[in-house]
């Protein structure tokens, strides 16, 4: 009887050890989504502490990205990382900016590509700097204050017919920033199941404030091919804005050419 009572106190003694361990090993930790071959995440659900920074690794031989499901306050995704290429690593940026929960998120191109970031309640999430300082100018260092904000960039696909789309070899884009930015915008199509993505059409233009603009994004060698002979063709355009600080500011949207709008 003794006997047991000791074991009992011992087995005690040895989970508070192993918690003081892992938890400070937790909080120092990186954590990391990977995308492997094909078109799939090999770490669909990863568990953070508040405030752990995380990254996404590209291992497949498409282009993805970690896109956030829900949008912050500031209309941007709560976190995603940059579209990278096979090899490539990113940060999957404001994922330290997440309090206790559980967040969903999918690939830009891939959409039926999900994920989940589970965030547990040790540490502490990072401010995030939209919402910190809505247009709240630096009263402490009058003048001197380095502008660090992301520029807010939207875009939307606004073409939707493929023939239009061909015999005007441009796809019509719309482009919204919420300060002065010069904008780059890519669209990408995989034309063949499986097969690479190609770039199908570029564009950039120069923003010099706040506004919204209708831009044609000329088409590729590469896009005429893929809209050739061809009914659909799902698109994907990142607009990428970046400030005259060197600011960045990144969204995509996605559309499928050949179908109307609200038509299956
Ligand atoms: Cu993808």
């Amino acid at each position: 009887m003794n006997g047991r009572v000791q074991r009992g106190r011992w087995r005690v003694a040895a989970s508070v050890c192993l918690l003081a361990v892992s938890i400070p090993a937790a909080a120092w930790a990186e954590e990391r989504i990977d995308a492997s071959p094909s078109n799939r995440y090999s770490t669909p659900s990863i568990e953070i502490d508040q405030g752990e920074k995380v990254m996404f690794r590209n291992g497949d031989v498409a282009t993805h990205d970690v896109t956030a499901e829900q949008k912050g306050p500031d209309g941007k995704p709560l976190f995603a990382s940059p579209l990278i290429e096979r090899g490539e690593e990113a940060e999957v940026k404001l994922a330290d900016t997440l309090a206790t929960g559980q967040y969903g998120f999918f690939c830009s191109v891939h959409p039926q590509m999900k994920g989940t970031i589970k965030v547990n309640g040790n540490g502490t999430p990072k401010p995030r700097d939209g919402a910190a300082a809505p247009g709240a100018g630096d009263g402490s260092t009058p003048g001197a204050a380095a502008d660090d904000t992301d520029p807010v960039v939207g875009v939307r696909i606004l073409s939707s017919a493929m023939r239009a789309t061909r015999s005007a070899g441009v796809l019509k884009v719309s482009v919204s920033v919420d300060e002065a930015a010069a904008v780059t915008l890519r669209a990408v199509a995989r034309p063949k199941a499986g097969g690479p993505l190609v770039t199908i059409a570029t564009g950039r233009l120069a923003m010099d404030g706040a506004g919204k603009r209708k831009v044609e994004a000329l088409l590729t060698k590469a896009g005429r091919r893929a809209l050739r002979g061809r009914k659909r063709l799902a698109v994907v355009v990142t607009a990428k804005a970046v400030d005259e600080a060197g600011n960045v500011g990144e969204e995509a949207h996605g559309r499928t050419l050949g179908v109307k709008r609200g038509k299956r």
